[in-house]
Parts: structure tokens; C-alpha cells; sequence
């Protein structure tokens, strides 16, 4: 019996959806996928929490199980389903892999995720430049901090010349920065690794304008 293709529910313009698409068009798996409209609150139903408690967007329902969590769900296609590797064989080189997929991951995206900004617009009641600025701030703070690290560890991708997770977090987030307008100018090896990257074909089926609920699709 052949295993059922993996089932992503995700959103086009959510980068942590985008990062799953991504290691999924890179390792060739094909599969299937329900957008979760972010804009009118669908993440939060009881029907998708049923699937991802957090009611936040990816989950994959894969090998008849949902995970959570966008980095998580990486790392079990990357052990379980064949293709490209997408971490390095070696412990300390994961290290640095894992270190810099999780400063988009963890250090630069959750305080610019949808409901955070939201919660500053309401109850906080900043006004839409404040929190714009907001979150110019935090990107351009963790961009910093990962052009050092490719200029440490970089090539053609973030960790040498090899894709790997970081470059999954790295695509998507940089797409992010560009929807409010962050000034990318100092980081000149992350936007030249995310313009190398942007020809291939993974890159391309992954790319939010490429997605079913994508208004330009
Ligand atoms: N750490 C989670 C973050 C997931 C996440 O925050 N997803 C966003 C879209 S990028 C979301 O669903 N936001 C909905 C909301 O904030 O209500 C992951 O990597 O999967």
C-alpha cells in the first residue's frame, strides 16, 4: 500500500507555511494542501485546532499524524522521507545549521507573527507606522545577526554551499521583510544567497505568488 501524500495546511503569505513548502518542493514530495485564511481568523476555529492546538498555521498531516510546528516538521521529512538532506551529517555543523534556521525562527519571527501585531493595534492601540516600525526593528536586529553568521559560515547558501534549514527560514523571512519595505542594505550576503536561491525550482513552487489562495495565482 502506498503511504498518502503529505496534507500541509498553511496560508500563502505565511512565512512559516512557506519554510514547510519549501523543504517539501526541495526533497520533491509531492502533496496536498487547504488554505487556513489568516485574514479572517480561520486559524482559530475548533476545526483547525483540531489539528494544530495552537491555531496557528502549518500544520502536515503525514504518516497518519498532524504535526505542528514549522522546524519540527522539517526535521522529521528531513529522517523520514529520502531526498536531500537538509541538515549537515556533522554534529557541530548541525549546531550552526539549527542555530541560525532558529534566530528567524524563534528569535525574530514570533514577535512579528499576525496576532502579536494585531494585539500592539488592538488593545495596545499603536497606530499602523508604530507597529510597522515595530517590526522593521526586530527583523533588522536578527538580520544583523545572521549576515554575521553567513559571513562566517555562508557560500552560495547560509551554511556553506549546500541548502539546508537555515535557508528554508532565511527565504521566506526575507520575502517578509520586503512586504514592509525593511531597508536590506546591509545585508548583503543574505539578499545575495536569497537571489541565488530564488532561480531554482523549489524555490519557485514554494514562493507564496505560486499558491492556490495566492490572489495573484
Ligand atoms: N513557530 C511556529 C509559528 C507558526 C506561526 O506563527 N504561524 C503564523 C503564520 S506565519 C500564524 O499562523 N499566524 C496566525 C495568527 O497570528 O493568528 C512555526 O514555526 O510553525
Amino acid at each position: 500500500m502506498t503511504a498518502a501524500r503529505p496534507f500541509l495546511y498553511g496560508y500563502w503569505r505565511s512565512s512559516a507555511a512557506y519554510r514547510v513548502r519549501l523543504a517539501l518542493a526541495y526533497k520533491g514530495l509531492a502533496h496536498d494542501s487547504l488554505a487556513i485564511d489568516l485574514r479572517t481568523g480561520a486559524q482559530a476555529s475548533d476545526d483547525y485546532r483540531a489539528h494544530n492546538p495552537q491555531g496557528l498555521v502549518p500544520a502536515l498531516a503525514i504518516d497518519g499524524d498532524v504535526l505542528g510546528q514549522s522546524l519540527a516538521i522539517i526535521e522529521y521529512l528531513d529522517e523520514t522521507a529520502g531526498g536531500p538532506p537538509l541538515l549537515p551529517a556533522e554534529p557541530l555543523a548541525r549546531a550552526h545549521v539549527r542555530a541560525a534556521a532558529q534566530i528567524v525562527a524563534c528569535d525574530i519571527h514570533p514577535v512579528n507573527n499576525l496576532r502579536v501585531l494585531r494585539y500592539l493595534k488592538d488593545p495596545l492601540g499603536h497606530d499602523q507606522a508604530t507597529i510597522d516600525a515595530w517590526a522593521r526593528h526586530w527583523i533588522t536586529t536578527g538580520l544583523a545577526a545572521l549576515e554575521t553568521v553567513a559571513s562566517r559560515h555562508g557560500g552560495r547558501c547560509l551554511f556553506g554551499d549546500v541548502v539546508t534549514i537555515a535557508d528554508l527560514c532565511l527565504v521566506p523571512q526575507l520575502y517578509n521583510a520586503r512586504r514592509i519595505a525593511t531597508d536590506l542594505a546591509a545585508f548583503p550576503r543574505l539578499t545575495e544567497i536569497d537571489s541565488r536561491l530564488a532561480d531554482a525550482d523549489f524555490t519557485k513552487a514554494a514562493h507564496p505568488d505560486a499558491q492556490p489562495d495566492s490572489p495573484t495565482e
